[in-house]
């Protein structure tokens, strides 16, 4: 079906998104120091089949063939990320020039092929150093972010379009600091509510090296969102759902975009809440020129007095599901981005990241991942509803370029528009991969020649 009747902005960024644990492997190469996610995926029974991002998509060394394949499929923004543990091994001190070097050649590789570069400086490969003197939980950490930042933009500068400071802050210290299903893999709520906050001080701060590095550069923050809904009509699961929103999304939100944490989410956390100190909020609500918007699902809750701090629980849902037992709800995608817009006031959002996985074969030397193709359909119609709501969607980046490392599934998951043989290191395109391309085709303004 054509989607050529969905006119997306002229200057809309069509691209796709991967990240540095997930795709490069080469995790000792030319200086690399080793990250939580090389030590967290080493130890037994953290990852499904043992898998670490130890070779991965081998992208370090097959990155030309790679944004050759993001060429092929017409992609004009590319989402990566930096290794900190390339760049600056220790955590802090010594730059490793060779790990910056790389990211150099990548960056003059996608303008080469007329492909805009969107860095994003951290998605979770923190140094391990950096762990054992505390981690995110450890104010210092954001004062190496701040130096990391300033080392990678000094030498990107401008070439990169747009820098996002973190990748889904509540990921990396709730999964990382409190449930434990990712690196560093603690179980300690209050420490994870400590990292948060010293993720969004390191965003914050590292903003001024970073503008002053890049002043061309857009500059923003990526977070990740759900679509909270409660389970009935009663009043107590609607508060429930409240509740669920201001720890999934509004904890992030509102210091980022209103200089301020949600009172009633803080009034919750009790004893819980993490250490401010003065200036922090005024740092963290920095003005950004983007905000990174990642969806994947909703979540329906309904009231639980049983669960500490929160009161709700997540209910089991009706309807069609991924290979990660999300629910595929379009819809909350559109809801979303005109909350940001309407409730929030946000900058110009991109959506970094959406995609799905699902069971994928390679038959015949093809692979008929007709699921996705409709997931993408879907949740794309769903961001041309907000852009005809009013809402400033400047992108749209699929996850992801190409199967990859999905952390704690190993390699069990597939989110790529592209097959990865992780025997052979083979890619091959899926057919949701070709219905990109097509609609990329289909978006673009016919060149003034064509037009004749
Ligand atoms: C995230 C991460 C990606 C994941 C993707 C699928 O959003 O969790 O940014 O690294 O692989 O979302 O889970």
């Amino acid at each position: 079906m054509s989607k050529a009747h969905l006119r997306f902005p002229s200057d809309f960024v069509w691209g796709v998104a991967t990240a540095s644990y997930q795709i490069e492997g080469a995790v000792s190469e030319d200086g690399r120091g080793p990250s939580i996610w090389d030590t967290f995926s080493a130890a037994p029974g953290t990852v499904e089949g043992g898998a670490t991002g130890e070779v991965a998509c081998d992208h370090y060394h097959r990155w030309e063939q790679d944004l050759d394949l993001m060429q092929s499929l017409g992609v004009n923004g590319y989402r990566f990320s930096v290794a900190w543990p390339r760049v600056i091994p220790s955590g802090t001190g010594t730059i490793n020039e060779a790990g910056l070097d790389f990211y150099d050649r990548l960056v003059d590789g996608l303008l080469e092929r007329g492909i805009a570069p969107f860095a994003t400086l951290y998605h979770w490969d923190l140094p391990q150093p950096l762990q054992d003197a505390g981690g995110w939980p450890d104010r210092t950490t954001a004062d190496a972010f701040v130096a990391y930042a300033d080392a990678v933009t000094r030498r990107l500068g401008d070439r990169v379009a747009a820098y996002a400071t973190m990748n889904e802050p509540w990921c990396a210290a709730f999964l990382g600091y409190a449930f434990g299903h990712h690196a560093p893999g603690l179980r300690d709520p209050k420490l994870a509510l400590q990292a948060a906050h010293h993720l969004l001080l390191a965003h914050g701060a590292a903003l001024e090296p970073m503008r002053a590095n890049a002043p061309g550069a857009q500059h923003g923050i990526v977070l990740d969102f759900n679509a909270i809904t409660p389970a009935t009509d009663a009043p107590v699961d609607a508060a429930a759902a409240k509740r669920f929103d201001g720890f999934r999304n509004r904890w992030f939100l509102e210091p980022v975009l209103l200089g301020r944490y949600p009172a009633d989410a803080h009034e919750g956390y009790g004893e819980l809440a993490p250490r401010i100190e003065d200036g922090d909020l005024e740092v963290i609500a920095r003005p950004i020129d983007f905000l990174g918007v990642n969806y994947y699902t909703r979540t329906i809750v309904a009231d639980d007095p049983e669960v500490p701090h929160l009161a709700a629980r997540t209910v089991p849902f009706e309807g069609p599901t991924t290979e990660m037992g999300w629910e595929v709800y379009p819809q909350g995608l559109t809801d979303l981005l005109l909350r940001l817009q309407r409730e929030y006031r946000a900058p110009p959002l991109f959506v970094t990241e959406n995609g799905a996985a699902y069971a994928d074969e390679l038959k015949d030397g093809a692979v008929a991942d007709v699921e996705r193709v409709a997931y993408f359909e879907q949740h794309i119609a769903a961001v041309h509803a907000a852009i005809e709501g009013g809402t400033d969607v400047r992108g749209y980046f699929a996850w992801s370029l190409m199967d990859n490392f999905e952390w704690a599934f190993g390699f069990n998951k597939r989110f790529g528009l592209v097959y990865v043989d992780f025997e052979t290191q083979e890619r091959v395109p899926k057919r949701s991969a070709g219905w990109y391309a097509e609609l990329i085709r289909e978006q673009r303004p016919a060149a003034p020649l064509e037009r004749a």
